[in-house]
């Protein structure tokens, strides 16, 4: 059995995504960061660094966005969410890794400069790199995606479920997603997809808002 552990407008909508993709049966666990779920004893067992996502596969426990994305494109190959060869998966575990590595910490860098620095002056210069790297990391996307359907060209993969994270996430911080014409191109495809539009929806994400 699947259980996914997730909170609604957080990374987890990668793998929240990606799940249902896969169109296998699993069971939701929301586990609300707003409420600090993710720091009780009973969530701590589940992963100790008290952070969503994590899937358990028969009580043995995934974490981070990138092994849960791989974890179930290959345990669900029928949904066809990466490629079938091995050069072109690794580029999609390469696309994921940046993703968690730079991208995802540049928008903390923004929203939470308090974990990176001690005293106002330090941290509103650490929001503020945080403000500039995360657009840069956005802008760099949306070059990324001029001329293609889906994040790694034809084919629709776990990239493209991890990608729609960080739309959602400067959509929700006022940044000019709109400036950002591949990429808020790309978003529009990925709202035609039910999966997509069924968790956007479950998780009351500004994107389906704003649609
Ligand atoms: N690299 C990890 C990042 C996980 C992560 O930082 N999750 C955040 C939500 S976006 C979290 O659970 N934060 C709770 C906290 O830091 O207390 C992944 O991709 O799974």
């Amino acid at each position: 059995m699947l259980t996914l552990f997730f909170s609604p407008g957080a990374c987890s909508m990668a793998s929240h995504i990606g799940i249902e993709e896969t169109g296998a049966p699993y069971v939701e666990k929301p586990t609300l960061l707003a409420k600090g779920e993710q720091k009780t004893a009973a969530y701590l067992k589940i992963n100790p660094r008290g952070k969503v996502p994590a899937l358990s596969v028969d009580g043995r426990i995934i974490t981070e966005n990138t092994a849960i994305l791989t974890y179930l494109a290959r345990q669900f190959p029928q949904a066809n969410l990466l490629p079938a060869d091995l050069v072109g998966e690794a580029h999609c575990i390469g696309a994921m890794a940046w993703f968690s590595n730079i991208v995802h910490p540049s928008y903390q860098r923004y929203m939470r400069p308090e974990r990176f620095a001690e005293g106002e002056a330090a941290q509103a210069t650490v929001k503020d790199m945080g403000h500039k790297s995360f657009w840069a990391n956005l802008q760099e996307i949306n070059s990324l995606l001029e001329g293609k359907d889906w994040m790694m060209g034809k084919q629709y993969t776990v990239v493209d479920c991890y990608g729609l994270v960080f739309y959602g996430w400067g959509a929700r911080s006022e940044f000019p997603m709109q400036e950002l014409a591949a990429y808020t191109a790309w978003k529009d495809r990925m709202l035609k997809r039910p999966a997509v539009m069924k968790i956007l929806q479950s998780e009351q994400n500004v994107l389906v808002k704003a649609a």
